[in-house]
């Protein structure tokens, strides 16, 4: 047995345990894992781009095939109902032959129906984990995602087994690809259009199967912070990219942000700050670290940097309190990431639920909870010019304590975002990112 079939079969005595454990404690008797199905376009013959759901990729390393089905019981093999319609419209997907594979029964169903009729005659003591396609409506299920099922399997998913660490630094190292081919296209004068090709091309994957859509923004749309253009036009001048691009390796994702300057030295300068208070941070990412703590913390380091490089005009410190590190760092400092590339249950204050709430002003952080060993999150602090948000500390006291001539003159570079992914391990974490860089450089 290689490592990694070792690894997978730790990984699905995991599942297994934890899936036995949550049936038992909320009283229902198996567990039917849907993988999704094709969403039709309205008055179409088309489909929405298909992505299977994390539950289902959690127990299976499939990611295109819809309409199969897990079948998770306590004290036996779990069955997957694999989808194979009889089709020469399209190609069916060939029966799956992984070593992972000996850990299911697998069954080959043409339809969703055939699919029912190889489950137990009775559903009525079994939970339906997905959005359920509508054939589903007469099977007597007992409950579709009940939350006392659910929510503790969101909860524990945020803890990952050495396989998914082992899926987590394949997509990372496919991400430094990508981001390597994506910064040589920039440095070329690539337009937007033609960075994102190059980085496809280096990961080689399609763009459906990236797990979030790719930001490429050259000069002021780096201010656009989910900016979801791609220009075919060359601009006139180029001044910075941020790239924030990832990829996903069975069904697990990396989330990786560079920032890059064309030419100019001072923005370079910006960056290396930037990417030094980022590192500075990765070093608070450890076992028991609020993440909280580190949002706020990531806050008085970005406006140190904005104070050091002449942006703002009073003290970090006095910088958080009235809410101008906020104009300049909007967003949250970071998420859990895993089988989603925003992972469920970062807030989840408990296995049976409640939220952990946000710091006050700070409306947009995803993650409130205290890091585990095995927590993969990450770190991506920035320093935007946005201008709406410029625009209304004009307006308000803040106005003073910002250096408008400053602002305009770094406005053409529109921000900064250096984004790494971590493995929280026993003692601080391990940067799957800067590994993976390394390792393909
Ligand atoms: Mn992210």
């Amino acid at each position: 047995m290689t490592d990694l079939q070792a690894e997978y079969a730790a990984h699905a005595a995991s599942l297994q345990q934890r899936f036995e454990h949550t049936l038992a404690a909320s009283g229902w008797q198996s567990a039917l894992v849907y993988s999704g199905s094709l969403t039709p376009i309205f008055r179409d013959d088309q489909t929405q781009p298909f992505r299977a759901h994390a539950w289902f990729k959690a127990w299976a390393p499939l990611t295109g095939v819809p309409d199969c089905l897990i079948h998770v019981q306590p004290g036996a093999k779990p069955l997957l109902l694999f989808h194979q319609p009889t089709d020469f419209w399209y190609e069916p997907a060939p029966l799956p032959d992984g070593p992972w594979t000996r850990h299911f029964d697998l069954l080959a169903v043409p339809d969703l129906t055939a699919a029912r009729s190889a489950l137990p005659r009775s559903l009525a003591r079994t939970a339906f984990i997905g959005e359920p396609p509508a054939e589903a409506e007469s099977w007597g299920l007992g409950a579709i995602n009940p939350p006392e099922l659910l929510l503790p399997l969101d909860y524990g998913r945020a803890v990952k087994t050495p396989y998914e660490l082992t899926m987590l630094r394949a997509a990372s190292r496919t991400a430094a690809s990508g981001h390597r081919a994506a910064a040589a296209a920039f440095q070329a004068g690539a337009t937007e259009y033609e960075i994102h090709l190059a980085f496809l091309a280096a990961c080689g994957l399609r763009e459906q199967e990236l797990p979030y859509n790719a930001i490429v923004a050259l000069n002021e749309a780096g201010a656009v912070l989910h900016y979801q253009n791609l220009r075919r036009h060359r601009p006139a001048l180029h001044h910075s990219l941020l790239i924030d691009a990832g990829t996903q390796f069975n069904g697990y994702a990396s989330d990786v942000t560079r920032t890059w300057s064309f030419r100019d030295p001072d923005f370079r300068d910006l960056i290396d700050a930037v990417d030094a208070a980022q590192q500075q941070l990765c070093a608070q990412v450890r076992p028991g670290a609020d993440w909280r703590d580190i949002h706020l913390a990531s806050h008085r380091a970005i406006a140190q940097v904005a104070h050091e490089a002449g942006i703002i005009r009073c003290s970090p410190d006095q910088a958080v309190e009235c809410g101008v590190s906020s104009v300049f760092l909007p967003h949250g400092i970071g998420h859990l990431l895993g089988l989603q590339v925003h992972d469920v249950a970062g807030l989840q204050k408990t296995p049976e639920g409640g939220d952990i709430p946000r710091p006050a002003g700070h409306p947009y952080l995803r993650l409130t909870r205290v890091l585990e060993p095995g927590f993969v999150v990450t770190m991506e602090p920035g320093l935007y010019f946005i201008e709406p948000l410029l625009a209304q500390a004009r307006g308000d006291a803040r106005a003073a304590l910002i250096n408008w001539p400053r602002v305009e003159a770094l406005r053409r570079f529109g921000g900064i975002r250096i984004e790494d992914n971590l493995a929280v391990t026993a003692t601080g974490s391990e940067n799957l990112t800067r590994e993976a860089f390394a390792a393909v450089a």
